[in-house]
């Protein structure tokens, strides 16, 4: 069976080789020498594999979390409600042409603050940073002039260990 394939292979080479190698193949197993030699010619014959293609993640895609409110048919002011101690709705999608207002019907202080993925809470990404005290009120500019299309993480300075936390996705 395999004699013929064998023979193609070595066609190229010297008359010696190929008798050596057809006289190996039909008597006794081939030796590793004499098939890493084939081997070898096989694969310089071959077409070369194409290298891996580029990154196909290249056009930018927004992560929305499941279960977030899309507010971009609300208006060109969307509410955001501060409860203590809860951001209503906790994750909200908006439109760059979009405002925010930001309610604070608790009875205590909070803040809304934007910061810049990936940096989480590192102060020196801060986008938006917003005090609100108890039955204040607080609006934003326009979100596209603030924040470019993302996901950004929200939360007030005050509570986010008591899990006032959230997201803004502008799209
Ligand atoms: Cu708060």
């Amino acid at each position: 069976m395999t004699r013929p394939v064998v023979s193609a292979l070595v066609v190229g080479l010297t008359a010696t080789l190929l008798m050596t190698a057809c006289a190996e193949e039909g008597s006794a197993p081939p030796s590793p020498g004499a098939a890493s030699s084939e081997v070898g010619s096989t694969g310089r014959l071959s077409p070369t594999p194409p290298p891996p293609g580029p990154d196909a993640s290249a056009e930018p895609s927004i992560a929305v979390p499941a279960g977030c409110t899309d507010l971009r048919d609300a208006g060109p002011v969307v509410t955001i409600v501060e409860r203590d101690n809860a951001f209503e709705p906790a994750c909200l999608v908006v439109a760059p042409s979009q405002a925010l207002s930001i309610e604070n019907r608790g009875s205590a202080a909070h803040t809304f603050t934007v910061v810049d993925p990936p940096g989480g809470v590192n102060p020196r990404n801060l986008r938006i940073d917003l005090e609100t005290p108890a039955g204040g009120e607080t609006n934003t500019e326009v979100v596209g002039e603030i924040l470019g299309q993302g996901a950004y993480p929200l939360y007030c300075r005050f509570h986010q260990v008591d899990g006032m936390v959230g997201t803004v996705v502008v799209q």
